[in-house]
């Protein structure tokens, strides 16, 4: 399996850091967490994101549970418990690494509509569906690509998730913690 070269001219981390706030979890593919062991949390577009060049994006993320009533929601495909993010423990809302796509899953070739999915780099134990999010982009760590096939995918977004631990480690990128 070749992976992909990945230029020292990468992250870019002009305009960065931009930081976004209170965007509602929503339903994706449910494929994050079945196909690929990646789970991603999917937020709405706004205009900056719309704006962005479609990548990979790291940088730091903040959970924010929501008071309303839980509900199911039935989907499709699925039933998805709506929590607002209750379950989630205390740990779990401090500050946590992340990494975004923004993009067309070009290697599924099947959405009509730019995605915005989060992973954060954390074992959650239960789902968020209707928690909010603050989140600050860091930089640009690599273009969006379609892949051979889903088992190169996920190389290369664990490959994204190490790279993202490793840069996160720096005092210099330590301090925007305290943006959000
Ligand atoms: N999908 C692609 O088709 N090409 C990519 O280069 C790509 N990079 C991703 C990087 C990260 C860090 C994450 C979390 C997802 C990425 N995806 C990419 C999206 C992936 O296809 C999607 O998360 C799953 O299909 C679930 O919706
Ligand atoms: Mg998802």
């Amino acid at each position: 399996m070749t992976l992909i070269e990945r230029s020292d001219s990468y992250p870019i981390e002009d305009p960065y850091p931009h930081t976004i706030r209170d965007l509602a979890i929503c339903v994706g593919f449910g494929r994050g967490s079945s196909e690929l062991g990646i789970p991603t949390a999917n937020v709405p577009l706004n205009d900056f994101l719309a704006g962005l060049p479609t990548g990979v994006y790291y940088g730091w993320c903040k959970l924010k549970p929501q008071d309303h009533e839980e509900h199911l929601k039935s989907t499709p495909n699925r039933e998805i418990q709506f929590n607002y993010g209750k379950s989630l423990e205390k740990s779990e809302l401090e500050v946590l690494p992340m990494v975004m796509s923004v993009g067309w899953n070009p290697t599924y070739n099947d959405l009509k509509e730019k995605a915005v999915e989060i992973h954060i780099i954390h074992k959650f134990s239960e789902t968020f569906y209707g928690a909010h999010i603050d989140y600050t982009i860091l930089g640009f760590l690599r273009p969006e690509l379609k892949f051979i096939n889903v088992e190169t995918l996920i190389l290369e977004i664990n490959r994204d998730i190490e790279i993202t631990e490793s840069l996160l480690l720096k005092d210099e990128q330590i301090k925007y913690k305290q943006l959000l």
